[in-house]
């Protein structure tokens, strides 16, 4: 198999004169909402999950004593809804000649393209273009895991330039008795690789396996750096070292996202080749930086039917122009691995950002997205998550789909869905958990089934 990476486009920039620009201002207004105790996280481990609001239930605002303790513990940053900046977010629907977008085909043929290219300049870098070959080995198999339910697969993908070779492993979950062929769901994971026979035995709500098939879809996993260390001087051991042959990355080539991302949809190559999975309905699924890395993957691979995106902040759902919580300067400089160079001088001038990442949510319409927050992970902003995935309705309606419209949050662990989009902010704190889980599987399921 070989791929042929999308050409290059000249680095540009939106003269922001060209913009018709939106102004968001705060959401919720004068409302405020005051959590009861009881109404905090039980558990999103244990997947009891957490209470359901009152009926009634105003928008999400941050709590006042979380508020306080994250601005004590990381002083230099804003988590004040006050100080956010006011700011104009880019419009995805107004090209870069100034003229805007009114149809599907000036969407799908000029605009799209040109977000794409700025994203790939600006933010995530260019994806190389070098021909390889991919194979998949498999390690190992267990037919009848979970009584029965799945086959379980140890797998590995090779990725062949010349005599060279770059390894990473997956593990697959097939669901056994299936009626037709059934949706999936990769996830990525960020934290560590969960072996076959772990994954097999063991509940880890980071990657509920087994809930995933009991609910119908096959699923696999890989562990980030396996494909791409994340560690800041990683590089040497990479898929991106591999593919420049050892050279030093260009400041607008891919980073460790795309990469991430990259490999999302080599294990979706494989799932292509397996008779019981429909392969038009797979979602991608991360949390954190592997959130920031779905939405993204799905905006290069437009085989993903939908992207989720949990707790994903900076450089991932939330608007980058709040710079509420962790901000550009803070995420280029901590982890710089991660974006291409440019992305970095947007420091302290989030303003002048020719794109905002309203616009990466833009860019997976008309197909699906859901995003999900936590009460108290401010440091991923959740109304910037929030107003980001709004933002994106109106490219989501120009392509025929129904998209979250409201500009008010909704209330706490009360999932909502419109269509294509959906989003909650569950109780608690930064995680990806059962109840996550299982809102986002509702979501797919009346798209997927
Ligand atoms: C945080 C980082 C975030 C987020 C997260 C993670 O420390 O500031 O951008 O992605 O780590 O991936 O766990």
């Amino acid at each position: 198999m070989k791929i042929t990476a999308s050409p290059l486009t000249n680095r540009s920039r939106i003269s922001r004169l060209m913009l018709f620009c939106m102004l968001l201002t705060c959401f919720d207004g004068n409302f405020c909402f005051g959590q009861k105790e009881e109404q905090k996280e039980k558990s999103i481990v244990d997947g009891s999950g957490p209470s359901q609001p009152a009926s009634g239930a105003l928008p999400w605002k941050a709590n006042a004593d979380v508020v306080k303790k994250i601005s004590r513990s990381r002083k230099e940053f804003n988590f004040d809804e006050s100080q956010v900046p006011e700011y104009k977010l880019p419009d995805p629907l107004i090209g870069m000649d100034g003229r805007s977008i009114s149809t599907a085909d000036r969407w799908n043929h000029l605009r799209r393209k040109e977000l794409m290219s700025l994203f790939r300049n600006e933010v995530y870098g260019n994806r190389p273009n070098s021909d390889y070959v991919l194979t998949f080995e498999q390690v190992a198999e267990q037919k009848d895991v979970w009584d029965g339910l799945a086959t379980g697969r140890s797998m590995v993908a090779v990725i062949t330039r010349g005599d060279q070779q770059y390894k990473f492993p997956f593990v697959l979950f097939i669901p056994n008795q299936t009626q037709g062929r059934v949706p999936a769901v990769i996830h990525i994971n960020n934290r560590y690789f969960i072996p076959l026979d772990k994954a097999a035995t063991e509940n880890d709500p980071f990657w509920p396996a087994r809930t995933l098939v009991q609910r119908g879809y096959a699923t696999a996993s890989f562990h980030t750096s396996d494909v791409d260390p994340d560690q800041r001087n990683g590089y040497s051991n990479g898929i991106r070292a591999f593919f420049a042959k050892g050279n030093d990355p260009a400041p607008t080539a891919w980073r460790s996202l795309s990469a991430w991302g990259w490999a999302a949809s080599r294990v979706l190559d494989h799932l292509e080749t397996i008779s019981t999975i429909d392969a038009t309905k797979v979602g991608v699924v991360g949390h954190s930086r592997g959130g920031k890395t779905s939405l993204w993957a799905a905006c290069e691979d437009p085989r993903f039917a939908v992207a989720y995106s949990n707790n994903s902040g900076c450089g991932g759902a939330a608007l980058s122009r709040r710079a509420f919580g962790e901000t550009v300067g803070r995420i280029t400089s901590n982890f710089p691995h991660w974006f291409c160079v440019p992305f970095s001088s947007y420091t302290n001038r989030e303003a002048e950002l020719p794109v905002d990442q309203h616009e990466v949510m833009a860019l997976i319409a008309p197909r699906a997205v859901y995003v999900a927050s936590s009460d108290e992970d401010l440091w991923a902003d959740p109304k910037g998550e929030y107003a980001s995935l709004v933002a994106a309705a109106p490219v989501f309606q120009l392509l025929g789909k129904t998209a979250i419209t409201e500009p008010a949050m909704p209330a706490l662990n009360s999932p909502r869905v419109r269509g294509n989009t959906g989003y909650h902010i569950r109780s608690g704190g930064h995680g990806l958990g059962e109840v996550d889980w299982n809102w986002f599987l509702d979501f797919t399921d009346r798209l997927m089934k």
